[in-house]
């Protein structure tokens, strides 16, 4: 279980099988995320027709709402959503610290009042990995501390060392070998930071591991550096997943600097907002000129929308305020990054990374918004 196979390397990225107790996973990955238990309007069959192939879930949110109990009576997250193929969830200290109300961290853990109904919860690595194997899924996330950006360097310090004393505590009681503990390297966009949460965390040697406290604010200049720094360090032979990340060139970067697993709320997030991804940039179908188009969002593009919609179509149905629209352009947008993933694999396999990835930054960003 948990195998971690490498197919072929192009420089430093690579394809890969990742084996999971729900089944393998080709890497690079694109995963949607279901935070409350469902990818915001896309069914489990439409995530299985478009090539979603890992799905994420969220310890805070469902602990919170239904109560990770309820998912446990259905089996775990696979009964509970009928999505049949992997999942991996988050440990919750992120979300809560990005949506929970009068947080408090201590070395105990994060203490906040519920938005749900304002109690007072405290989510410790314990509770965290408890929640996680009631939910059920194959890739558990350890409970740790992504500090804000920007924070200051002795915070950054006093963070990771108490992340790496969370990663212990969710080891020690962790119980289900069916699933996979991943720790996440933290430490900012300082490397002398990285290197010391790298240090600590590998002796773990957990199946996997993340690199996370990116993508919070930082510029992209500040970014790869950090992550080009991270994945050069992690183990070779194990997967790599940049948290959070999901921009269409966050992806190519990522991939080119060996990231394996990605995920992001972007592709849903924008779709809904009447956005759409292309080859050409981010399409606004709000503006003026898709009203009038009689071609398909994305010619290239064999989603279900790009299948049997014009762009004209859709932005009718924006204006109308009908909710098809925010369903097909994010069923769109995610076959669009797993259509990016797909290509960045064969050209992997290929042993033409580099010059595909050139190609396509340079269309994207010729057009891009
Ligand atoms: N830690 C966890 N989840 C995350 C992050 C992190 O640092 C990020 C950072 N972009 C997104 N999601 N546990
Ligand atoms: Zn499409």
């Amino acid at each position: 279980m948990f195998e971690f196979e490498i197919q072929h390397r192009d420089g430093r990225a690579r394809t890969a099988t990742f084996q999971t107790p729900r089944g393998k996973v080709q890497t690079p990955v694109f995963m949607p995320v279901g935070t409350q238990g469902t990818v915001k309007g896309i069914s489990p069959q439409e995530l299985l027709d478009i090539g979603s192939q890992m799905v994420l879930g969220n310890t805070y949110h469902l602990m919170l709402r239904p109560g990770e109990k309820l998912v446990q009576a259905h089996g775990g997250l696979p009964g509970f959503t009928a999505y049949p193929g992997p999942f991996l969830t988050d440990s919750g200290g992120f979300q809560v610290m990005s949506l929970g109300h009068m947080r408090k961290i201590t070395e105990e853990g994060v203490t906040f009042k519920s938005h749900i109904d304002g109690s007072t919860v405290i989510l410790t690595p314990e509770r965290s990995t408890e929640v996680q194997e009631a939910l059920g899924a194959d890739v558990i996330m350890a409970f740790d501390e992504c500090p804000p950006y920007p924070a200051e360097r002795e915070y950054i310090r006093g963070s990771l060392e108490r992340t790496i004393r969370w990663l212990e505590r969710c080891h020690a009681v962790k119980t289900r070998e069916d699933q996979a503990l991943f720790a996440i390297v933290q430490g900012g966009v300082h490397p002398d930071l990285r290197q010391l949460s790298l240090d600590l965390t590998l002796s773990y040697e957990t199946p996997g591991f993340a690199i996370g406290g990116l993508a919070v604010g930082e510029s992209k200049e500040e970014m790869y550096p950090a992550v080009a720094f991270t994945a050069a360090r992690l183990p070779e032979g194990k997967p790599r997943y940049l948290m959070g990340v999901g921009h269409p060139e966050d992806l190519v970067a990522g991939i080119a600097l060996g990231v394996d697993l990605f995920d992001c709320v972007y592709p849903t997030r924008t779709g809904r907002f009447g956005y759409a991804l292309t080859d050409d940039g981010r399409l606004n179908m709000n503006s003026s000129a898709p009203r009038t188009q009689l071609q398909p969002i994305d010619g290239d593009c064999d989603c279900y929308a790009c299948r049997h919609y014009t762009r004209a179509y859709l932005a009718h149905l924006i204006r109308a305020e009908e909710m098809l629209a925010p369903r097909m352009l994010s069923l769109h947008n995610l076959r669009y990054l797993h259509r990016l993933v797909e290509r960045a694999r064969a050209a992997i396999a290929a042993g033409t990374f580099q010059p595909w990835a050139q190609a396509w930054a340079e269309r994207y960003f010729r057009h891009a918004v």
